[in-house]
């Protein structure tokens, strides 16, 4: 007992003393706030650059790989603020990607050998160029496990198409486009049979391949045509990263490898590791392809078809001239195509040196056939001096290399070294460096890998954060650093971690080249982006039965799902379709189901649907998951599996509450009470210059909607008044007071809007 009343008063003594000392509340002037927090005037510098006060936006938009979650990552910079995770090669609940049948059929695209896959390592997104500046229409990621492409459409931040690598079976060099866009370039990583059956190790030089497949991208569709696309047959020498050329060097593109030594490994039966013979020559090979030349010849109909899709062999890239080789480095990584496309850049990783290659050295080089050699499959190689045009020491551990708005200055990530190397690639002088915590992987410019970059903020993508961060157990997140490039040295501004998968690259865009819709067109597929073959109007709602195939054509709507009871038989299958028939900005309800792994979420417009077997009789509740409106809760309904052969009753449903004439009365005068508000705030809204406010002039859109349901259910309350049915009388007396409701809680969103921006009175 002593022991306890001492150990309350040594607490409540701690608690006095921290409130004395720390006083945290009191801290109201900038000094006293750097002093409680150890703040430095370079800390609160560095927090300027990047804080954005509430309603505030970024100034561009980043999209970074997911890693080995599958997804996308957006985030603005400055602010490093996540904005949206997009589901791509791997199932994401709240976007309903992977659960809605419209989204399961992109999945489906990307099935290996039939298998649906639930799993992605994304490594390189890429946005749609025009002219080799980014547009922002689309963006392109690869997964390297499995061998896939992703396209995203940049209007709705949806995935659309999921295309999977007919010969590769690992992919890295992707996505890299063509800077129109024509092709988007993908380069196998782990070599394998293009057969993709069995072919023992043994075979490896004859029968293992690596390749390069440029996808074509069709811009009528916004899709990939698999059946235009062409793959070019390379040795099994690890294909790394890839770049396409730009300027000069349009129509070429460059993929660097990492073991040229081709060494198979085998720990097990006493062989040196992977790790000893895929780096124990002293370089490795770039691999020049010309896709322009290449393009042509499948147009000509001089290229056969494998698998269904156009292979260049080898002995035909040779004889055609469309392939090249030239050393690099030991083990490199990165390859990056400068500005003005005359000068790619390949780092030695296992070197200090980064390679600054000459596109007109090698133009020349392959003009006088002035070949050094040529490696075992016959490919000729440019010989190493022939084609560079100088090396620059940047660090032990370079990696990537990114560009800046100012002439000949990039900048090259020290993979060993922890820093970021500013260099001059024309005059091959180091500039700047700047530490990193810890092992920088890419780094990334503001449109950076364009004709045109912006320089201002580098952000550095870290392989590890170490000590940055609370500790959360033994998987750390990942660190994103930004950088400050816009002045002659370096400064760190933030450390951003990101609790999801290893990001690999990302690209920034400005971003006011994006413009994404608010809303779909209603009964829109987003997915197919055309009308849904099962979208429902308002009051067109039903239900169709075919032998044991149930299909509902439901809708949604602030804050009912219609049908709100649907009746099935043990063993149907089932399809429930719902359109979102909302106008409102951000007006997204969901559709969550008791026992059948369904989720979706079903933004404004759009129809989505979900298809399951009702194998089990009972009462499987269904709700909105989007806390959309103050009646969220009761946005509900049943599914009832009936058992077979199941007879009903025939009772009524019974209602907990009976309801009178003064009850109907009372309502009423609420409902004319209530309408008084609604005029007055019409009146405020009318008489200002509201059609001068885009987001007002949506508000009103969706208010009106709202007051034609009031009078539709003011119309039925009347009409039961008249045949003295007091309980629906008041039933729909109420349900014209929920949409009025919303009607003036959306009237005083759009006058408050007025009010805070400054709207003129104009009668
Ligand atoms: S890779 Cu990960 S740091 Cu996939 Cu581009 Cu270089
Ligand atoms: Cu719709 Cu909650």
């Amino acid at each position: 007992m002593k022991l306890f009343n001492k150990l309350a008063v040594a607490l409540l003594l701690v608690a006095v003393g921290v409130m004395v000392a720390g006083g945290p509340a009191q801290a109201q002037s900038l000094q006293e706030v750097m002093k409680a927090r150890g703040l430095t005037e370079k800390d609160i510098l560095a927090a300027a650059k990047t804080y954005t006060p509430t309603g505030g936006r970024d100034e561009y938009l980043c999209f970074s790989s997911g890693g080995q979650s599958g997804q996308v990552i957006v985030y603005g910079i400055p602010s490093m603020r996540i904005l949206k995770y997009i589901g791509v090669f791997t199932p994401e609940p709240w976007q309903g990607y992977g659960f809605d049948d419209e989204s399961k059929a992109v999945l489906a695209g990307g099935k290996i050998h039939g298998k649906q896959l639930t799993f992605g390592d994304s490594h390189h997104p890429a946005i749609s160029e025009t002219d080799g500046n980014y547009d922002g229409q689309y963006l392109f990621i690869n997964d390297k496990s499995n061998p896939r492409l992703a396209v995203i459409d940049l209007h709705d931040f949806e995935t659309k198409q999921i295309v999977a690598n007919v010969f590769f079976s690992s992919d890295h060099g992707g996505c890299f486009v063509t800077p129109n866009t024509e092709y988007i370039m993908e380069a196998s990583q782990y070599a394998a049979p293009f057969s993709k059956e069995f072919v023992p190790l043994e075979e490896f030089n004859e029968k293992y391949r690596g390749g390069l497949t440029y996808w074509k991208f069709d811009r009528e569709t916004g899709r990939i045509d698999p059946d235009q696309t062409f793959t070019f047959e390379l040795p099994p020498y690890s294909q790394d990263l890839s770049d396409a050329g730009k300027g000069p060097s349009y129509g070429w593109g460059f993929t660097n490898s990492f073991c040229s030594e081709r060494y198979i490994g085998g720990i097990e039966r006493g062989r040196p590791p992977f790790e000893a013979g895929c780096s124990s020559k002293d370089t490795d090979f770039l691999q020049v392809t010309n896709w322009k030349k290449a393009a042509e010849l499948v147009a000509a109909g001089k290229v056969s078809k494998v698998n269904g899709q156009y292979l260049i062999p080898m002995e035909q890239a040779i004889a055609e001239d469309l392939l090249f080789l030239i050393p690099e480095p030991k083990s490199p990584h990165g390859c990056d195509v400068t500005p003005d496309g005359k000068s790619i850049i390949v780092s030695g990783k296992l070197d200090s040196h980064a390679w600054v290659y000459s596109f007109d050295k090698i133009m020349k080089a392959i003009e006088d056939r002035n070949f050094e050699t040529t490696d075992t499959y016959d490919i000729p190689i440019i010989a190493l001096q022939t084609a560079l045009d100088k090396s620059v020491n940047v660090g032990l551990g370079p990696l990537h290399t990114q560009f800046d708005s100012e002439d000949g200055v990039c900048y090259t990530s020290i993979y060993v070294d922890s820093q970021i190397t500013k260099w001059n690639y024309r005059t091959g002088k180091v500039l700047d460096t700047l530490p990193i915590h810890y092992n920088v992987g890419h780094l990334m410019t503001m449109e950076g890998d364009t004709k045109t970059p912006d320089g201002k903020y580098l952000v550095a993508l870290n392989k590890l954060s170490i000590d940055r961060f609370n500790p959360v157990g033994p998987l750390h997140p990942q660190n994103h650093q930004l950088i400050d490039i816009a002045h002659p040295t370096m400064t760190l501004l933030y450390d951003m971690p990101l609790p999801l998968g290893e990001p690999h690259y990302a690209v920034a865009i400005k971003a006011d080249k994006l413009q994404p819709t608010v809303r779909y067109k209603t009964g829109w597929n987003s997915r197919t982006d055309e009308k849904s073959a099962f979208r429902a109007r308002a009051g067109r709602e039903h239900v169709e039965r075919n032998g044991n195939k149930v299909d509902v054509y439901g809708t949604l709507i602030r804050s009912h799902i219609t049908p709100e009871i649907i009746e099935v038989q043990e063993g149907d299958i089932v399809s429930i379709h719902l359109t979102n028939l909302e106008r409102a900005e951000d007006e997204v309800h969901g559709f969550a189901m008791y026992g059948q792994n369904i989720q979706l979420s079903i933004e404004p417009g759009k129809t989505a649907s979900a298809t399951f077997t009702a194998d089990r009789a009972g009462v499987y509740p269904y709700y909105c998951t989007e806390f959309c409106s103050a009646l969220h809760l009761e946005m509900q309904g049943y599914l009832l599996v009936q058992p077979k052969g199941y007879v009903a009753t025939g009772a009524e449903m019974q209602e907990g509450v009976t309801y009178t004439e003064d009850d109907y009365n009372t309502q009423v005068a609420t409902n004319v009470a209530t309408q008084e508000v609604i005029d007055q705030v019409v009146g405020f809204i009318t008489s200002h210059n509201y059609a001068d406010f885009p987001t007002v002039v949506g508000l009103v859109e969706d208010a009106t909607d709202q007051l034609g349901f009031a009078a539709e259910a003011k119309k039925k309350a009347e009409d039961a008044a008249a045949k003295q049915d007091w309980q629906n009388a008041m039933l729909w007396a109420n349900q014209w007071w929920q949409y009025q409701v919303k009607t003036a809680d959306l009237g005083l969103r759009a006058k408050t809007h007025l009010e805070e921006n400054g709207a003129k009175k104009v009668k």
